[in-house]
């Protein structure tokens, strides 16, 4: 029903989407991130899964950025529009209960690199490349970039990036926490896999305890992040979940999280 997502249920409750525009870089054109917002909105079945990987069709580009050629003829209320769209994209992304992990598999540039820093961890293939460059263009990383890069890596390592538009390679992205894992390019799929099922195998309750603290606290001052986080522990300690993960472990034998 998508001309440019495709999107597949994997493994154990693992939800797999692709940026399907091989031939053009998976680039965020209108119809594009229009369509991630239906998507993200109304089709992606978040009670079913307990992951969400986002990868870019192909072997070159994770996603090469926003649409330059449609960037170019755009008015200031169309680029307005196109902007906004995809900024409720990146903050739904963020927001969902389940973790998203994107996985890097080439270029990652702009848009793109944006994207993956809505999601909750990065992993790369060796041969990626990655960078924000706007200033190239005339812009800068507005679509959350310029705002969640200061949140991931130092204010000094953004603005050099930000400001020479480099791109920058996959090992140099692990170094200063743009991504957090570096893998060879034939195993990414794997390794990434391998992650999103061990996620999917711990309590979706506590996952999504935890994924709401980091976020939330992320956001607010030490000492009301530290309240928070209390209370949502204690939340955490009246679920079904909590039950059941405990026992099993006393029971020696796996634990079967219903989520509750
Ligand atoms: N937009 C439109 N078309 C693109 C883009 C893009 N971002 N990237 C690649 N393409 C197209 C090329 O024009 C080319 O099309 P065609 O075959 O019709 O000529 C095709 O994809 C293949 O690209 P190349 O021939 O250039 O392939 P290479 O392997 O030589 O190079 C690169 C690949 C390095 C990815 C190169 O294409 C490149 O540098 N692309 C531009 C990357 C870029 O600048 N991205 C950032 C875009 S701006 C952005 O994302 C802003 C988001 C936030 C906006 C908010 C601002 C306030």
């Amino acid at each position: 029903m998508f001309k440019n997502l495709k999107y597949e249920e994997i493994k154990n409750s693992i939800g797999l989407l692709t940026i399907n525009r091989e031939k053009a870089m998976n680039v965020l054109n209108l119809e594009t991130v229009t369509e991630l917002r239906e998507f993200l909105e109304n089709k992606l079945p978040e009670e079913d899964i307990k992951a969400l990987i986002i990868t870019g069709a192909g072997s070159k580009a994770f996603i090469a950025g926003a649409d330059i050629k449609q960037m170019r003829e755009m008015d200031r209320k169309e680029f307005e529009n196109y902007s906004k769209i995809s900024h409720g994209n990146f903050n739904t992304l963020q927001n969902l209960k389940i973790p998203v992990i994107a996985a890097i598999n080439g270029y990652a540039l702009g848009g793109g690199c944006e994207l993956a820093i809505a999601c909750d961890i990065r992993i790369a293939s060796v041969n990626s490349k990655i960078g924000f460059p706007e200033t190239k263009l005339g812009l800068f990383p507005c679509w959350g970039g310029s705002q969640r890069g200061s949140r991931l890596m130092s204010i000094g390592k953004l603005k050099e990036l930000i400001f020479t538009g480099d791109m920058i390679s996959a090992d140099e992205a692990l170094i200063i926490g743009l991504v957090d894992r570096v893998v060879k390019r034939d195993e990414l799929m794997d390794k990434v896999l391998d992650m999103a099922e061990k996620i999917a195998s711990n309590s979706p309750l506590a996952i999504r305890y935890a994924k709401a603290a980091i976020n939330r606290g992320s956001e607010t001052e030490l000492s009301e992040a530290l309240d928070m986080e209390l209370n949502m522990g204690l939340d955490c300690f009246d679920s079904e979940d909590r039950i059941e993960g405990m026992s099993a472990f006393l029971e020696k034998r796996e634990a079967d999280f219903t989520g509750n």
